[in-house]
């Protein structure tokens, strides 16, 4: 179907959750809405923020860049600006720019007629990153505890909070969080690589169809999850790998301030080794 064809067909008014149709418009491709201005609105004021602090640091090699969260010793007030306050302004721009694109994506689902699965799958990836910068911070009384903006200075704070915890992989939560990633990547690749395998033959050679696909597995380990099922499980596995993220990163601090490794004394310590 043409451009132009289709358009008139899904380029429909409605469905918008504020400012009926003041906002309801395009420009080229894009569809504005009230919640692509704010989101809009966010991300300039946000990246602007990062630039100050770029400068204020003196460099602007994005791999140094760092934006670090007030010290501890502010706890959960607010931080002069120099001092970790560009880091609370930046984290609600940021945290304003990921809630707008969500409310964007609900309201073209509304539009369109469709099913809320996008700005749900995108919800969780925002609610794992307001867990660290937001949910911990408070639930361990300082914003100093959430994690800097930078490149290289993000990936210091991951290995300083795992080795806070002397051996993060023995947290329950985060072996379910990897195993979840791990089968993420293991059914994306399955399903890409049985849609790739089927669709895409040697010139000259017909297409496969969706019976194919079943066979192949039928063939191979006696069950077919089916076209829909694979998309439902590939859902299910990428969300609830991004949950157990952020419930792994949440008990670490405020629920289990020890070593992980220790947390698994409950086991050695049952009755049934007496
Ligand atoms: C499938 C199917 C697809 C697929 C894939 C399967 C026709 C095109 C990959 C096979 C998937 C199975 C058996 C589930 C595996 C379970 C885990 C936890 C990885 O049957 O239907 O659609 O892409």
């Amino acid at each position: 179907m043409a451009m132009l064809t289709f358009e008139r067909k899904y380029r429909v008014r409605g469905g918008t959750l504020v400012g009926g149709d003041l906002f309801d418009f395009w420009i080229g491709p894009f569809w504005i809405g009230f919640f692509g201005i704010t989101t809009a609105f966010f991300t300039f004021i946000g990246v602007g923020l990062i630039l100050m602090g770029a400068s204020i640091q003196g460099t602007f090699n994005p791999w140094l860049i760092n934006i670090p969260p007030p010290d501890l010793a502010y706890g959960l007030r607010l931080a002069p600006m120099r001092e970790g306050g560009l880091w609370q302004a930046i984290t609600v721009c940021a945290i304003g720019a990921f809630v707008s694109w969500a409310l964007r994506q609900a309201e073209i689902s509304r539009k369109l007629g469709m099913g809320y699965h996008i700005p749900i799958a995108y919800g969780v990836a925002v609610f794992a990153y307001i867990t660290l910068v937001v949910f911990r911070p408070i639930l361990m009384g300082a914003w100093g505890h959430g994690f800097p903006y930078g490149i290289w200075s993000h990936l210091d704070w991951v290995s300083n909070v795992g080795y806070q915890h002397l051996h993060f992989h023995y947290n329950p939560a985060h072996m379910i969080a990897v195993t979840f990633f791990f089968t993420t990547v293991l059914a994306l690749s399955m399903h890409g690589g049985l849609v790739l395998s089927a669709l895409n033959p040697p010139k000259g050679e017909p297409v496969k169809t969706a019976e194919h696909e079943n066979t192949y597995f039928r063939d191979l380990i006696g069950y077919s999850i089916g076209t829909l099922g694979i998309h439902r499980l590939g859902l299910f596995l990428a969300l609830s790998a991004g949950f157990w993220s952020a419930v792994c990163i949440v008990i670490s601090g405020p629920f289990w301030t020890r070593g992980w490794p220790e947390w698994w004394g409950w086991w050695l310590n049952m009755p049934i080794w007496k």
